[in-house]
C-alpha cells in the first residue's frame, strides 16, 4: 500500500483546522489521499493535531467557544472525506459494540474517531451519540446483546458518571466488556471505575476490545 508522510501537507491540514477553514480542510484531505497518504495518519497527525493546538489556544484564552465550534466544523468536514478510507490491519475478531459519550458531555470528535476505527475493523456498531442518558447504555445492551460497550468522556465532571453506567451494564450482563476512554481518563481511573479496559486512542480501542473479546471467547 502506498504510504507517504508528507510533513508539509500534514501541517497544512493542521493549520486549516486551527484557522477554522471548513472549505479548505476537505480539499486538503482529498489532496492527502491523492498523494497516497494513509487516511488515519492524515486524521491523527493532521486534523487531530490541529484540534490539540485549538485546545491550547482555548486554554490561553486566545480562542473561545465559538472558535472551538468552527474548528470542530472544519475537523468534521475533513473527517467526512477521510473516514471511508481508514483501514486497519487483519480483521482477526469483530464483535458487536455500543458506544457513546456520557450524559452532560457533548464532545464527540474523539468518539467519532473511535467509531471510524471499529467500522474499519468490521464491527457491528450501535452509536448512541453524545450526551447519552446513563440508562440508555444499559437499555441498548438489553436490546442488542452487544459484547462490548465503549464509553467516552472529555470532561473531568462527565467522566464521574462512568462507574454508575458500568454498574448498570454489569447488572444487565455481567460478562459484557466495558471499555472507557477520553482525554481525562487513564488506566488507573478506568480500573477504579470497574471498567474492563482503557484505551488512549482510537487504534488502541479496537486493539483492546479485540484482545478482550478473544480472551473471553
Ligand atoms: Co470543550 N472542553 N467544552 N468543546 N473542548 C475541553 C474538553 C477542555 C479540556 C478545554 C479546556 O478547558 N482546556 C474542557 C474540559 C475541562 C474539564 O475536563 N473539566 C472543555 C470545556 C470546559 C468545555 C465547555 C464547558 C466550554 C463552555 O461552554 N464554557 C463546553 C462543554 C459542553 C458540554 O460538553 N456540556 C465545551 C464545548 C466544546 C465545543 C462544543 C465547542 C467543542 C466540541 C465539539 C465536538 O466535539 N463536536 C469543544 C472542543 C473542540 C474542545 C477541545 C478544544 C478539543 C476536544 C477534541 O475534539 N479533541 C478540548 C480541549 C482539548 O482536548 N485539548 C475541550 C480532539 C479529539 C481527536 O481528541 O476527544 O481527546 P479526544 O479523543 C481522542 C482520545 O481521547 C481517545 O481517542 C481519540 C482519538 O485518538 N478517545 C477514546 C476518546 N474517546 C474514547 C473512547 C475510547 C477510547 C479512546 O474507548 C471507549
Amino acid at each position: 500500500m502506498a504510504f507517504t508522510k508528507n510533513p508539509e501537507l500534514l501541517k497544512q491540514l493542521h493549520d486549516a483546522v486551527v484557522e477554522m477553514d471548513e472549505e479548505k480542510t476537505p480539499l486538503l484531505c482529498r489532496e492527502a489521499l491523492a498523494t497516497g497518504m494513509d487516511a488515519y495518519t492524515a486524521i491523527m497527525d493532521g486534523l487531530a493535531a490541529g484540534m490539540d493546538t485549538v485546545g491550547r489556544l482555548y486554554e490561553e484564552k486566545e480562542y473561545f467557544v465559538p472558535e472551538l465550534l468552527l474548528c470542530s466544523d472544519a475537523m468534521y468536514a475533513g473527517l467526512e472525506v477521510l473516514r471511508p478510507h481508514v483501514k486497519v490491519g487483519e480483521h482477526t475478531a469483530a464483535g458487536k459494540i455500543i458506544m457513546g459519550v456520557v450524559e452532560g458531555d457533548i464532545h464527540d470528535i474523539g468518539k467519532t474517531l473511535v467509531k471510524t476505527m471499529f467500522e474499519a475493523a468490521g464491527w457491528e456498531i450501535h452509536d448512541l451519540g453524545k450526551d447519552v442518558k446513563l440508562e440508555r447504555f444499559a437499555e441498548t445492551l438489553q436490546e442488542t446483546k452487544a459484547n462490548v460497550v465503549a464509553l467516552s468522556a472529555l470532561m473531568t465532571t462527565s467522566m464521574m458518571a462512568m462507574p454508575k453506567v458500568i454498574g448498570m451494564l454489569k447488572t444487565v450482563d455481567p460478562a459484557v466488556i466495558v471499555l472507557v476512554g477520553g482525554a481525562p481518563l487513564n488506566a488507573e481511573i478506568a480500573a477504579r471505575y470497574g471498567a474492563d479496559g482503557y484505551a488512549p486512542d482510537a487504534i488502541a480501542a479496537v486493539e483492546t476490545a479485540t484482545r478482550l473479546i478473544t480472551k473471553a471467547a
